[in-house]
């Protein structure tokens, strides 16, 4: 049977961080599902729509050197009810430092709970980019550092020209 995954988050820009795991990922998936999620909460720079499309941009190249489908949807609601849509037995998740440990645990935690049939998966980043953060390369780009090591290229320029937008 085809072993689907899924990566979900909020790619907010989507980093190079983030695209390092989606590389990781798909060597061990028949498919992967990018799940990008709408989380007002977070109060996002992008819209959905352009977090997708920033996603989608970057995934071709991985799709093609890798062999998998790679397949990047928006979600709305719980996760493990989306994992079930999508047909996936597991849900892969990037692991940075310690401190991501007790959000991320937990969260798997509860998610087996909620379907003990879909597994949790945590995968690292190459030492380059496991620092990187989605929050850290908007607040670089607001201060006008330079985050050009830290995001694909149209990232950069979408970033660029949201963060320097008067405020409306
Ligand atoms: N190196 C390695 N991993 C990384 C890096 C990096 N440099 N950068 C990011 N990551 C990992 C993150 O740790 C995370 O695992 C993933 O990439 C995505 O990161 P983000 O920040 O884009 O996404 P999050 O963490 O905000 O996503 C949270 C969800 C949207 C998945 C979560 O809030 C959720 O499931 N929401 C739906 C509602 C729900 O079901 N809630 C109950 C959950 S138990």
């Amino acid at each position: 049977a085809e072993r689907v995954g899924l990566y979900p988050g909020t790619f907010d820009p989507v980093t190079n961080g983030h695209l390092d795991v989606i590389g990781r990922a798909a060597r061990i998936v028949d498919k992967l599902v990018v799940g990008v999620a709408i989380n007002i909460g977070k109060g996002p720079l992008f819209p959905l729509e352009e977090r997708c499309e920033l996603v989608r941009a970057e995934t071709d190249a991985i799709a093609a050197r890798t062999g998998t489908k790679i397949e990047v949807v928006p979600f709305e609601g719980l996760l493990i009810g989306f994992a079930q849509q999508c047909g996936a037995s597991m849900i892969v998740r990037g692991l940075r430092a310690v401190s991501d440990f007790d959000y991320e645990f937990q969260m798997a935690g509860m998610n087996r709970r909620l379907d003990p049939a879909i597994e949790t998966v945590f995968l690292m980043a190459s030492e380059t980019n496991q620092f990187i953060s989605s929050r850290f390369v908007k607040e670089i780009a607001r201060l006008g550092g330079d985050i050009a090591s830290f995001v694909p290229k149209l990232t950069l320029k979408r970033t660029l020209e949201r963060v320097r937008a008067p405020v409306s």
